[in-house]
C-alpha cells in the first residue's frame, strides 16, 4: 500500500537514467535525515487533521466504549455511524456482519480488539487492484477525467508539483479541455505554480490534437511525465464520453501503451451521488484509479472506503485542500485508522 510518495510511484531502478538518479537521491536524503518514522507520524497527524470533520462525526459514535456492552444496539449504532459517514450500505453491511460474527464466536474480546479489527476490515474492503502509479515508461502519459468541478485541473497541478519535487521528474501538462474558455488559463496558472511546462490549443480546437502535441513534445525532449487535462462537461454526456474515447485513441496511436494511467476525480462532498456520476466515467473511460478530492471539507469522507467496492477501482490519491501540497497518496489502513482510532 502507498503510504508516501516513494511507495506510490513505481520508478525505474536506481541509476537508470535521470529519474532513477533523482529517486536514489531522495532515498539518500531520507536516510540522512534519519527520521522516516517521525516523518510518517507527522504525515499521519496531518491526515487526521485534514479529515477532522469525518472523524468527529464518526468518532463521537465509534469509540472503544461503543463495544463495552455488545448487543443489537451496538451493531445498529455502528452501522448508522458508518452509513452517515458515507461508507456505503454494502460495505457497511459486510464489515459489521463480519465483526459481529467474530465477536459472537468469542474470537475478539474487548473494545480495543474490536476497534482494531474494524480498522482492518475497513482497510481490507478498500483495497482493490494496483494502488500504485507506474511511471517507468518515458514519457508516462497520465490522463485526468471526471465530472466538471470535481478537481481535475487542481489535482493535475498538485501532482505535477509532487512528481517534480519528490522524484525530480520532468513534467509537461496538456490542456485538452478546450471546451471551456477559462480551462486552459486555469491549467496555465497551475503549471506556473508547479513550475512545469504546458501545451495549449486554441479555444474550441480539437482536444485530441492538443494531447498529440503534448506527447510529441515530451518525446522529442525526452521528458518523464505528460499529464492531460480533459473536459468535465460538453453539450451532452454522450458527446463527452465520445470525446474522451477519441482523445484516448489519439494518445494510444501516438505512443504505444499510453495512456499509462487514467485517473478519475471524485468530489468527496457529493457522496454517494457523486459515485453514481463517476460510474459512467469508470465504465467508458478505462479508468485505472481514483483521486478523491475535497476530503477536507466533508463529514462524509467514509466514501474513500466504499469506492473500491462500488467502482472496483483503487483510490490512489486524496485531495485535502486547495494548495500544491494538499494531495497525498491514499493508504486504506492509515485512512481507516485516522478515522477511527482515538
Ligand atoms: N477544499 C478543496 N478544494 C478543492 C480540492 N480539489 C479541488 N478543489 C476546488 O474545487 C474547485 C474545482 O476544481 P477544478 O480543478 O477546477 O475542477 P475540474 O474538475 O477541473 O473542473 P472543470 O474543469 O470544470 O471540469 C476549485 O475551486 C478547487 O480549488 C480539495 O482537495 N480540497
Ligand atoms: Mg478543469
Amino acid at each position: 500500500m502507498a503510504r508516501d510518495w516513494s511507495e506510490l510511484f513505481i520508478t525505474g531502478e536506481a541509476g537508470e537514467g535521470r529519474r532513477g538518479e533523482a529517486a536514489a537521491g531522495e532515498t539518500q536524503q531520507e536516510a540522512d535525515s534519519g527520521a522516516p518514522a517521525a516523518e510518517r507520524r507527522g504525515l499521519f497527524r496531518r491526515l487526521r487533521e485534514s479529515m477532522a470533520k469525518t472523524r468527529q462525526a464518526l468518532g463521537s459514535e465509534i469509540q472503544a466504549t461503543l463495544f463495552g456492552v455488545l448487543d443489537e444496539h451496538t451493531w445498529e449504532r455502528l452501522e448508522e455511524a458508518l452509513i452517515m459517514a458515507d461508507v456505503g450500505a454494502g460495505t457497511t453491511a459486510s464489515v459489521v456482519e463480519t465483526l459481529e460474527a467474530e465477536a459472537a464466536s468469542g474470537e475478539l474480546k474487548g473494545g480495543e480488539a474490536l476497534s482494531e479489527r474494524l480498522i482492518g476490515l475497513l482497510a481490507q474492503t478498500a483495497s482493490v487492484g494496483e494502488p500504485r502509479i507506474d511511471i517507468r515508461a518515458r514519457p508516462t502519459v497520465i490522463v485526468a477525467v471526471g465530472v466538471n468541478g470535481t478537481g481535475k485541473t487542481t489535482t493535475i497541478g498538485k501532482l505535477a508539483w509532487h512528481l517534480q519535487r519528490e522524484l525530480g521528474a520532468s513534467v509537461l501538462l496538456g490542456a485538452a479541455d478546450t471546451y471551456r474558455a477559462a480551462a486552459g488559463e486555469q491549467l496555465e496558472g497551475w503549471a506556473q505554480r508547479a513550475g512545469c511546462e504546458i501545451v495549449r490549443g486554441a479555444e474550441g480546437s480539437d482536444p485530441g490534437a492538443v494531447a498529440f502535441d503534448a506527447i510529441g513534445q515530451a518525446r522529442s525532449r525526452d521528458m518523464d511525465v505528460v499529464i492531460i487535462d480533459t473536459a468535465g462537461r460538453l453539450h451532452t454526456q454522450d458527446d463527452l464520453m465520445g470525446e474522451l474515447g477519441k482523445v484516448r485513441r489519439v494518445i494510444a496511436r501516438q505512443l504505444e501503451g499510453a495512456p499509462h494511467e487514467t485517473l478519475l476525480t471524485i468530489d468527496a462532498t457529493t457522496g454517494q451521488n457523486g459515485l453514481r456520476q463517476a460510474k459512467l466515467f469508470a465504465e467508458t473511460a478505462q479508468v485505472s484509479g481514483v483521486v478523491l478530492t475535497k476530503l477536507d471539507g466533508t463529514a462524509r469522507g467514509g466514501i474513500a472506503l466504499a469506492i473500491a467496492r462500488e467502482l472496483e477501482l483503487p483510490v490512489k490519491l486524496i485531495g485535502v485542500g486547495e494548495s500544491l501540497e494538499d494531495l497525498r497518496p491514499f493508504d486504506p489502513e492509515d485512512f481507516a485508522r485516522a478515522l477511527i482510532a482515538e
